[in-house]
């Protein structure tokens, strides 16, 4: 029976995503409570939500492996979904982040294919789609976010037929040659053509989707931005994400993070030139290359150590798969080459920080660095480079940015490199390091305009207007 058991009438608006927007926190009272814990997802969805107080619900997982009740934070109804250590490491570890992440990311690491994977990820995309169904109020909006549940559309539509779907993909779509080495490439599409509204992070992502419809024979062509499957129109277009600007800015005009970044430049040496990456610890962010880049600049002495340090942090990621145990080998042996060789004692030229570091710390780092390295081989969007923009409102500083993030699209006056390309990236961060002040002004300018411009509540609301706007019917 696919009658919902606890549907809440008031409840216009759910968020599914694999992760609830909070966190448990020891501190404090008895114990401990769960905190708002601010990612780049909740900071984006977080100010439609707000606009709809007391009417919408968040389903995700905690993070614990036991069922929970509903609870609420901050207004917010949310609705955690259990998941067993087992199915953990078949739905999460092994097809989301072992398949998907990266067959979606030009495969930097090989992409395996199992079926036990598949299964579980399939099992556990049901969970969230009933968790989903259950909370909806009637003809209520739903919004499923990323990778993680792209089944959940579809198996949401069959549930309640009455609501409204829309369905984001934070990481990049390969083409349709890339795909279909999926086994699963019938179901895993289908999923996705169970939402009205697709958004993809750029216009090639959601080509990319809208060509393997039509190639797998699920779908047929329909305009610029949709495909007909059935009797639907699905909508397939790019909502390119944006940040809280007002939140970065806010943060980096506070005297306490100027004082902070003083301070910060200070502990570093007061070096002429502070180079930063900011980066979760993973193999498409370019990290190593990136740090192949510095080493060769200071062994052939094209950067002088006695006037650069660089700052890398890596924040700790999937620790529990096997590709990103090796990514952090490699790049932890060359952070120790690269100080062997380069450093003196009590100043290191490269401070290499595995570790999460706090808000209020990374702005301060985005206030203090000269030059700004964004490497990925390849990035859904990559916030990083938008934020590091959002700070330098005294429009001075670097950016060098991959071509192959999305954010590339809108901060085209960056350095835009190759990662692939060594010599280009050596290129770059030398030219960045030594780039004109009135260069870099101009550039800063025009780039702050693209990122203030594409504010992140403008995008969820852009996203749920469309979702919300009237159906095309399909006319034969
Ligand atoms: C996915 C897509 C897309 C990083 N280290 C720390 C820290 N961060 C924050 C950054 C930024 C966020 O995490 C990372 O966002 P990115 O966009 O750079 O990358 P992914 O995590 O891969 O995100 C990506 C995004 O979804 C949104 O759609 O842009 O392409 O891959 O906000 O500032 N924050 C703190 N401490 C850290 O150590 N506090």
């Amino acid at each position: 029976d696919a009658a919902p058991r606890t549907q809440g009438p008031a409840t216009r608006l759910v968020i599914v995503a694999n992760r609830l927007p909070v966190r448990w926190s020891d501190e404090g009272e008895e114990g401990g409570r769960w905190i708002p814990s601010p990612g780049g997802l909740v900071s984006a969805v977080g100010p439609a939500i707000a606009q709809r107080p007391g009417d919408a619900a968040w389903i995700g997982w905690t993070g614990a492996a036991t069922e929970e009740e509903p609870f609420e934070v901050d207004g917010l109804h949310l609705h955690p979904v259990a998941m067993s250590d087992d199915e953990k490491v078949l739905f999460y570890d092994g097809m989301s982040n072992g398949t998907l992440w990266p067959l979606y990311h030009d495969k930097v690491v090989p992409s395996e294919f199992h079926r036990h994977w598949f299964d579980g990820y399939k099992r556990v995309n049901r969970r969230y789609a009933e968790a989903a169904a259950a909370a909806a109020g009637p003809e209520a909006t739903v919004w499923v976010h990323d990778y993680q549940l792209q089944l959940v559309p579809g198996m949401l539509r069959e549930l309640r037929p009455d609501l409204r779907i829309g369905f984001f993909l934070h990481i990049p779509f390969p083409p349709p040659e890339v795909f279909q080495a999926l086994p699963w490439r019938e179901q895993l599409a289908q999923g996705m053509l169970g939402a009205d509204l697709n958004g993809f992070q750029t216009p090639e992502a959601a080509a990319n989707f809208r060509r393997l419809t039509m190639r797998l024979g699920l779908a047929e062509a329909h305009g610029d931005e949709s495909v007909v499957a059935g009797d639907r129109v699905v909508r397939a277009c790019a909502y390119p994400i944006g940040i809280d600007v007002a939140r970065y800015e806010g943060a980096a005009h506070d005297r306490e993070t100027t004082e902070r970044a003083r301070d910060l430049r200070a502990r570093l040496g007061a070096p002429h030139t502070v180079l930063l990456g900011v980066d979760r610890l993973d193999y498409t962010k370019g990290i190593d290359v990136r740090l192949r880049a510095l080493k060769e600049l200071l062994d052939e002495g094209s950067l002088n150590p006695a006037t650069v340090t660089m700052v890398q942090i890596a924040q700790p990621s999937r620790d529990d798969v096997e590709a990103y145990i090796t990514l952090r080998e490699e790049v932890e042996r060359l952070v120790g080459q690269i100080n062997g060789d380069h450093s003196r004692v009590g100043f290191p030229i490269l401070h290499y920080i595995h570790q999460d570091v706090e808000f209020e710390e990374l702005m301060a780092m985005y206030r203090a660095a000269d030059v700004m390295l964004v490497t990925p081989f390849r990035d859904g969007m990559n916030l990083v480079a938008k934020e590091y923009v959002a700070a330098r409102y005294d429009l001075t500083g670097s950016l060098v940015l991959s071509e192959f993030a999305g954010a590339a699209t809108e901060l085209a006056d960056a350095l835009l490199v190759n990662p692939y390309d060594v010599d280009g990236l050596k290129a770059a961060i030398v030219r960045a390091v030594s780039m004109p002040p009135a260069e870099a002004r101009e550039r800063m300018e025009r780039m702050r305009a693209a990122v203030e411009a594409n504010d992140a509540s403008e995008w969820a609301d852009r996203f749920l207007r469309d979702l919300a706007a009237d159906r095309e019917r399909v006319t034969t």
